[in-house]
């Protein structure tokens, strides 16, 4: 996702060298070991290069391509005539990053088949950001420029090893904004790559992080450290925010999160010197709670400082291969809903901004009759992301109907009735517009200057396979269902592809960016990632007339955080389950994707990181298993000591271990943190997600369980 620009040396159809592209004016040769790794993941021996059947007995064999989408297109023709189109689901998630073109043509597919069941990773992932935005209100002018700000406040993110709010050269970047006076304030219970670089990181109890940004956002309010005149002009509810946000005191938040009174400060103090902050919240806080009304209060921080891009300043992250966008201007635009029309059956979960809410997907397969979802399209690997592995296990092998298009083997892969075979990253041509249009969804993504790059196909496919793009899957299933695709056009509208003949990728792709700002084929002939000074936008000043306001005291947020005041004087106890699981990402691995490509991967295992003193208290040598417990299930992993990592907490990482039943070896395999999870308690009332983060478990020694 990071997209960085590479040099790929081919010789016999082989990669054999990856590098950064030197000449590129962003990233300027930098490219993570992702990138760098393309040629084993071409040469992975566990790619499937046959799409794969299973037979009524269960066992896989190699189909025709063309054959396997005539049988499943037969199928689910069958099963939306028997039980109608919502008895078909689609998981969209990281997988389709992949490619530039497989969302739009995949997501034209799910509009036509008119199922409601489309679900995305978005509602597990970072939720709260797009509810948190939505409640605030967005503002005409857009997000500000990194470049910009002389403060930045990183919480619950860890964008060095992440790549999430800063895509290129990230330590370079951090270590060069800071050298430049940048004041970097990082919120992680971890002293993370990013953490390193700050001059105050707060190292909160996890799970507490609405007491911080509120007990900064009171230090600001308290120390008139408001923009008056902004507030006057743009924004409502400030009386109501000041109210809500006065109880959380320095001494206060300190002492229930864990922290020193005079950090607290500190942070509020550069944030109220600052000009411009830059505010970067990541998983860290959405999963651990109170995603919404974390990131609420950081859009609220910004609003009660100003911190928005104002007239005659670029836009930040111009369209380039998209249409143009409404102008720019310095003013709140029109709030949205925050609810859709559609309904679940179970939990009284429903649609919202961020779409259907995936927690309720499983059970949506289990609970039987009229609605039940019997098929699912999935691009990604759910048998391991969802939270609750033994309920994801137990509804995808409840399906009628599993399908999963990928270039290797999963644990997904291994349950579905069809896994359709494709080309990989260097098989297929693409552009950055994809990653334009995830910017809109999470404006971590894409980049701040009005950047594009397209690259051809750059090798054939290995000869005697049989692979096809993942969006010919879409377009050839639509084809023979008899459903007419619709992609978007430059006017906004929808507008109807030719599905008679079946485009070349690149047809494809000049459909896709038809309209654009920038002509598709300029882009083209640069044969680089360049940026296009023509696409920048100027932010305009604001209407006279506009009378839409940033709302500084949404009712359903100023509710939660009043509820959530009188847990500052609670002393936490947990005498059964005394410790904090927390996510984090590593580096050079993404979520749980080749896993099993050989020397991907420097370790194969996701220690369970821990403070130095808690191994010691614990008697626990690091390298040595541990059982960690919450009082849904148990997993043995192994502990590793975690310099710098706040006492009480569990790091670890997901898209690792073995299924419920499997035989496991936490040395070699790592541990599934899934399995430690629900999807039906302590969700959230708008996206579902469950608890991800600030978990809580116990932990022991174990022994080692070896073959
Ligand atoms: N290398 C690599 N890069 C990736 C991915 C990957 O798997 N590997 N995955 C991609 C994906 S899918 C996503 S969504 C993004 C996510 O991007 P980020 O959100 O930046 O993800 P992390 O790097 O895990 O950073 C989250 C940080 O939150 C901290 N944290 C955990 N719990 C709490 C808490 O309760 N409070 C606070 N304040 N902090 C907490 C963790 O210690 C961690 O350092 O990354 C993307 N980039
Ligand atoms: N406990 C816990 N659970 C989590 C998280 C967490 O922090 N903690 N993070 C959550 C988040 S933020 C995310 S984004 C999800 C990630 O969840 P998913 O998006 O499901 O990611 P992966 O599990 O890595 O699945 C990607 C799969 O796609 C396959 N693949 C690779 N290339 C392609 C391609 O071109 N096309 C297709 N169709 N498939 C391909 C890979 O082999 C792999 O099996 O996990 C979520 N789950
Ligand atoms: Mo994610």
């Amino acid at each position: 996702m990071a997209l960085c620009a590479t040099v790929v040396e081919i010789e016999d159809n082989l990669p054999l060298r990856v590098t950064g592209d030197r000449t590129n004016p962003l990233y300027g040769g930098y490219t993570c070991i992702k990138g760098r790794s393309l040629p084993k993941i071409h040469a992975n021996p566990a790619r499937v290069l046959h799409s794969l059947e299973k037979d009524a007995a269960g066992r896989r064999q190699a189909i025709e391509v063309n054959a396997a989408i005539d049988e499943i297109a037969a199928r689910l023709s069958a099963l939306i005539e028997q039980h109608g189109p919502r008895s078909v689901a689609f998981w969209f998630a990281s997988a389709q990053n992949a490619s530039s073109i497989t969302y739009s043509v995949a997501r034209a597919f799910a509009n036509a088949v008119q199922t409601p069941m489309i679900f995305s990773v978005q509602t597990l992932d970072q939720p709260g950001l797009i509810i948190g935005r939505t409640l605030h209100g967005e503002w005409g002018g857009g997000e500000v420029r990194a470049a910009d700000a002389d403060a930045a406040l990183v919480i619950g993110a860890n964008p060095v090893i992440s790549h999430q709010y800063l895509s290129q050269n990230p330590a370079r970047r951090l270590k060069d904004s800071v050298n430049d006076g940048m004041k970097l304030i990082v919120v992680d219970p971890r002293s993370s790559e990013t953490a390193r670089r700050a001059h105050v990181h707060l190292q909160p109890r996890p799970g507490t992080d609405v007491a911080v940004i509120a007990g900064i956002i009171h230090l600001l309010i308290a120390s008139d450290k408001v923009d008056r005149e902004f507030l006057a002009l743009n924004a409502k509810g400030f009386d109501s925010l000041a109210r809500a946000v006065a109880p959380f005191t320095p001494e206060r938040v300190a002492r229930h999160a864990g922290l020193d009174a005079q950090a607290i400060i500190d942070a509020a103090h550069i944030l109220g010197e600052a000009k411009m902050g830059y505010v970067a919240g990541g998983t860290g806080i959405s999963m651990s709670g109170h995603g919404n009304l974390c990131f609420y209060l950081l859009r609220c921080l910004q609003t009660v400082r100003g911190f928005w891009p104002r007239a005659g300043t670029r836009v930040a992250g111009p369209s380039v291969l998209l249409p143009p966008t409404m102008p720019p201007t310095a003013q709140p635009l029109p709030l949205k809903p925050l609810f859709g029309d559609e309904r679940l059956r179970v939990r009284n979960l429903k649609q919202s901004v961020v779409g259907m809410p995936a927690s309720g997907l499983p059970d949506e397969i289990l609970l039987d009759g009229p609605g039940q979802v019997r098929a699912l399209i999935a691009l990604g690997n759910p048998a391991s992301s969802w939270p609750d592995t033994e309920r994801a296990r137990r509804a995808l092998a409840k399906l009628d109907l599993l399908i999963v298009p990928t270039v290797e083997m999963s644990e997904t892969a291994d349950l579905a009735n069809y896994v359709i075979a494709i080309k990989t990253i260097l098989e297929t041509p693409a552009t950055t517009q994809f990653a334009e249009q995830v910017r809109k969804v999470h404006h971590g993504y894409g980049w701040d200057e009005g950047y594009a790059h397209h690259t051809p196909v750059l090798l054939n496919a290995p000869s005697g396979s049989d692979l096809i793009e993942e969006w010919q899957f879409f377009f050839r299933l639509a084809q023979r269902m008899g459903l007419q695709l619709q992609i978007p056009g430059a006017d906004g509208g929808m507008r109807p592809v030719d599905m008679t003949r079946e485009p070349t990728s690149e047809e494809m792709i000049d459909l896709l960016c038809e309209g654009s700002v920038v002509p598709l084929g300029v882009v083209r002939d640069a044969r680089a990632g360049r940026v296009y000074a023509e696409a920048d936008r100027i932010i305009g000043s604001r209407d006279p007339s506009c009378s839409d306001r940033l709302n500084l005291g949404d009712s359903l947020m100023m509710a939660e955080l009043v509820r959530y005041a009188p847990t500052l004087e609670a002393s936490p106890s947990d005498i059964a389950f005394p410790f904090r699981l927390t996510p984090r990402r590593s580096d050079g691995v993404v979520n749980s994707m080749y896993r099993r490509t050989p020397g991907m991967h420097k370790r194969h295992d996701n220690p369970a990181f821990m403070a130095p003193a808690d191994l010691e208290r614990l008697h626990i040598q690091p390298g040595t298993p541990i059982r960690i417990s919450s009082p849904h299930g148990e997993i043995i992993a192994i502990a590793e000591a975690g310099a710098g990592l706040r006492p009480g907490v569990v790091s670890m990482s997901h898209g690792y271990g073995a299924m419920p039943g499997e035989d496991e070896d936490p040395s070699r395999g790592g541990a599934n943190v899934n399995r430690l999870l629900r999807m039906d308690e302590l969700h959230d009332s708008i996206s579902g997600i469950p608890l991800m983060g600030a978990v809580p478990v116990a932990i022991e020694p174990a022994e080692m369980t070896t073959e």
